[in-house]
């Protein structure tokens, strides 16, 4: 069998993308968002209150969304499959000629990583709200941005820096490596073209099941080959630059809670940091943006073991769905700051301007049944009612009597507590849940009730197997009422106060495998 080799960028876009323009100031007048849903709504308020007029773009599935009554303007795309309507670049591109737009805002998902139209857009004349389509392109390859960041010290995981195509070298370096260890592909992404190997003789067979996925879902087939942290932890950092080389970090993000590599909950700051490894994940976190000449938001993937050695992943070069939550904890509309750098201005502040104040958590309330395998389910929104008061943020993009299309991602809304520490921010999500009313479809509130009340989420003492290692369905049947909710809440701050490792769960059948130790009394 042949394995295609590794994929360098190509220097298309350099050659083609002057940097003398970058400089240039233009005022954003009117902005098309090419996008649906919550994150269209998000966008367009942030540009309303800027004074920026607003484009919704819509699939005749999308008609009456809360995104297209709310913009200034609106334009009906094409049929509601995402290939006819929301990724037709060169449609929408036209739409901003025709309607005197100044900048497009391309959300998350669908066309914000898409290097090809970034450049297409940026040739048309108009501002590509995110970054260069050099640096999307660069860091769309997991290979590529290994490389873009080897001249600054940046710690990665031990394993090949190229792509593997000959089996037995490829087992040599495994052996070197220690097993088990991990092939993924290098333009992989959702965890697709990943697979374990726990031992050589397994080897063979995992490669060609990787590289079979890699081909199919990306059409390129290199796979490169990393030692296998086990239980790691997912923490990103936020970063912001802009077009005159500041780069700063709006700290980090814990996302460990995924389910089939979808993330579930996310909260900011992380319960296990340490000031001191904040500081050093966040300067390495702007040594990897600085690397590929970075602008705009972006966000840093690391994975953290148990000793919190820190590793980089990737980069995703968009805004992500996670970003509130650092909103909330840094006082920064991450939004405006976009479109700022976007039309050209420096950043206004600077990294020590920046500090961390109480905690965030966000779940993702999903259009799917967690009773039944997480099947999406679709529906008339026959009641739908959010929750309020302080410190609650909800950010939906659909509203009572609305049918939920088929067509496009499960995630219909994001609910987001903000209070003075971790527990408090806790406390107000599940009471925002319990407020929540969801009529005509089922949805991932229950589930993440059940997270947010276990004591491995509540200790801090959990990482990226917490889902796998907690999780079944019967969980849901017996979820605590309020009493005993109040009692296991008191014991787990209890817990997690005394820095006693966790014992037996009351939620599982299961002890806590984990060995977090949280960082409460450091960060007081
Ligand atoms: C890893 C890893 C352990 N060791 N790399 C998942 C998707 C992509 N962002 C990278 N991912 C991981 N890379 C090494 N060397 C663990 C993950 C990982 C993960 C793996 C299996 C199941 C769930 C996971 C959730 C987050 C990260």
């Amino acid at each position: 069998m042949l394995y295609q080799g590794q994929r360098r960028p190509s220097l298309f876009f350099a050659k083609q993308n002057p940097t003398e323009t970058k400089k240039r100031m233009k005022k954003i007048e009117k902005i098309l968002v090419a996008n649906r849903g919550e994150i269209a709504l998000r966008v367009m308020r942030t540009a309303k209150e800027m004074g920026i007029q607003t484009v919704a773009i819509y699939s005749e599935a999308d008609r009456l969304a809360p995104h297209v009554k709310f913009a200034d303007q609106a334009v009906c795309v094409g049929p509601p499959p995402s290939n006819q309507s929301y990724l037709l670049g060169d449609k929408i591109i036209q739409i901003c000629k025709e309607l005197n737009v100044d900048a497009i805002h391309p959300g998350y998902g669908f066309l914000s990583e898409n290097a090809a139209f970034c450049q297409k857009v940026t040739d048309a004349g108009l501002i590509f709200i995110g970054p260069s389509p050099e640096s999307i392109e660069v860091m769309g390859d997991k290979l590529s941005s290994k490389h873009a960041v080897a001249r600054y010290n940046i710690p990665m995981v031990p394993g090949t820096p190229d792509a593997v195509t000959d089996r037995e070298e490829a087992k040599r370096k495994s052996k070197e490596i220690g097993y088990p260890v991990l092939i993924k592909a290098s333009a992989g992404g959702g965890g697709k073209g990943m697979r374990v190997v726990e031992k050589e003789e397994e080897f063979d067979e995992q490669m060609d099941r990787a590289v079979s996925e890699a081909i199919a879902s990306f059409g390129n087939g290199a796979v490169f080959v990393e030692k296998y942290i086990t239980s790691p932890k997912h923490i990103e950092i936020q970063v912001l630059g802009d077009k005159h080389g500041n780069i700063v970090h709006l700290f980090e993000r814990e996302c460990s809670v995924q389910r089939r590599h979808q993330k579930v909950v996310e909260e900011a700051p992380s319960a296990v940091l340490t000031p001191a490894i904040r500081e050093a994940m966040g300067k390495c976190a702007v040594d990897v943006a600085r690397a590929c000449n970075y602008y705009g938001a972006g966000t840093v993937e690391f994975i953290v073991d148990e000793d919190l050695n820190f590793y980089f992943l990737e980069m995703n070069t968009r805004l992500q769905v996670e970003h509130p939550v650092t909103e909330l904890i840094t006082g920064v509309d991450l939004v405006k700051e976009m479109i700022l750098v976007a039309e050209g201005h420096p950043l206004s502040f600077k990294q020590e301007d920046l500090q961390i104040q109480g905690h965030a958590v966000e779940c993702r309330v999903c259009a799917e049944d967690p009773k039944n395998n997480f099947l999406p389910d679709v529906g008339t929104l026959h009641t739908y009612v959010r929750p309020q008061g302080n410190g609650v943020r909800v950010d939906d993009g659909m509203e009572e009597g609305m049918a939920i299309p088929i067509y496009y991602d499960p995630m219909i809304a994001k609910l987001i507590t903000y209070g003075k520490d971790r527990s408090e921010a806790i406390d107000k999500m599940v009471r925002a849940i319990d407020e929540y009313k969801i009529v005509g479809i089922q949805t991932t509130l229950p589930f993440c009730k059940f997270v947010l009340r276990h004591e491995a989420f509540v200790s801090g003492n959990f990482d990226t197997r917490f889902i796998s290692l907690y999780y079944k369905p019967e969980v849901l049947d017996t979820l605590p009422q309020a009493e005993e909710e109040m009692l296991a809440a008191a014991l787990a701050s209890h817990l997690l106060v005394n820095h006693k490792p966790v014992s037996q769960a009351s939620t599982s059948n299961a002890g806590n495998p984990s060995r977090w130790k949280t960082q409460r009394t450091a960060l007081r």
